[in-house]
């Protein structure tokens, strides 16, 4: 009796079933996915997996500005469509692109360790050597971010400012043809294609908050899918779940989608979680900004009473007119 026969039969790696992720096509977004792919198979070797990538409405609709098609999950509908129809697992975001509330059945699984989130200049090669604080009045920086616009001209009321749409390879082709003299972009999003020797100067929080949970993935699945939860424990960062649950939270009390002037700054000191918001108008002359400390232990307390803050402070009035004017 040969002792491999009481061996009991244990199914070889491949014969699992396969993990299926949705992602959106940009190459950015491949970036993003094959990052967590990759590490997902460091954790797990031999896990089949399998790539389903989709188009969204965002990547469709590439003539409008962004603030005027709306906002609720213009890049992750989709996503979660296959999602909920079971034809994907996982779903691999943008996590700044996720909407705060997510659909009835879905849950935020993991959020990724975290990307540089600030923003970043990239000039015209002409223009090197320039800063916004610097550059020639009338000078046209191209953004589709209500957020970097409200808070940019606030603070640099010389420049111009000009609506630029696409991915971010089609951005930067459009101010190498020299349809913009600037533009401002996610420093997370350039690493991740290699092209951060663009960047010009990096936006100091001081002038500019970054997007609630930006440079940080979120990886989406079905609440209750224990298998893909358990999968993706391991790629979850507690600083940036902390910090970005408290980013989500005050965003989420505020009831502001990706489009509207809000930003953030976020730190995990020791124990405590300092995080800083601010809600601007679309002009850049009423800008309101606080922080409010407690636990990384309870981040989205953390949010909320945030939240508050600005709110006695006349935020829930400004973003209230910035929805009347949205509507007209
Ligand atoms: C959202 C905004 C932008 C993206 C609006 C905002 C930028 C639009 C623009 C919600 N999603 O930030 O206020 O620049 O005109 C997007 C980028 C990344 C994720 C590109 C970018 C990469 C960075 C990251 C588009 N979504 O912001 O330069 O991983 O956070």
């Amino acid at each position: 009796m040969s002792e491999l026969a009481s061996t009991p039969w244990q199914p070889s790696a491949g014969a699992a079933q396969p993990v299926r992720i949705a992602s959106r096509k940009s190459e950015l977004a491949l970036a993003q996915t094959y990052w967590v792919m990759g590490q997902l198979q460091a954790h797990h070797p031999g896990l089949p997996l399998e790539l389903h990538t989709l188009s969204t409405q965002g990547d469709i609709i590439l003539d409008v500005a962004l603030a005027k098609i709306g906002d609720k999950g213009l890049f992750t509908k989709e996503l979660e469509v296959s999602l909920l129809n079971g034809s994907s697992d996982l779903a691999v975001h943008s996590l700044k692109d996720l909407p705060t509330r997510l659909p009835e059945g879905l849950v935020l699984g993991a959020i990724t360790q975290r990307e540089d989130p600030l923003d970043a200049l990239v000039l015209r090669e002409e223009l090197r050597g320039y800063q916004l604080a610097t550059l020639p009045a009338g000078t046209v920086i191209g953004t589709s971010s209500l957020r970097r616009l409200a808070q940019l001209r606030h603070a640099f009321p010389h420049l111009q400012f000009k609506n630029v749409r696409g991915n971010l390879n089609t951005r930067l082709a459009k101010l190498d043809r020299g349809e913009y003299d600037g533009l401002i972009l996610a420093v997370a999003g350039l690493k991740r294609l290699g092209q951060e020797q663009r960047i010009h100067e990096v936006l100091d929080p001081s002038v500019s908050l970054y997007a609630v949970g930006q440079g940080s993935l979120g990886i989406e699945c079905r609440q209750g899918d224990e298998r893909i939860l358990e999968l993706i424990r391991p790629l979850a960062d507690a600083e940036a779940t902390a910090r970005c649950l408290a980013e989500r939270a005050f965003l989420r009390a505020l009831e502001g989608g990706c489009q509207v002037p809000i930003g953030v700054h976020s730190q995990v000191q020791g124990e405590e979680l300092h995080l800083t918001g601010m809600v601007a108008d679309l002009e850049g002359r009423q800008l309101i900004r606080d922080t409010q400390t407690g636990s990384p232990a309870d981040p989205e307390a953390v949010g909320t009473a945030l939240a508050e803050k600005l709110k006695q402070q006349g935020a829930d009035e400004i973003l209230q007119a910035i929805f009347a004017q949205a509507r007209r």
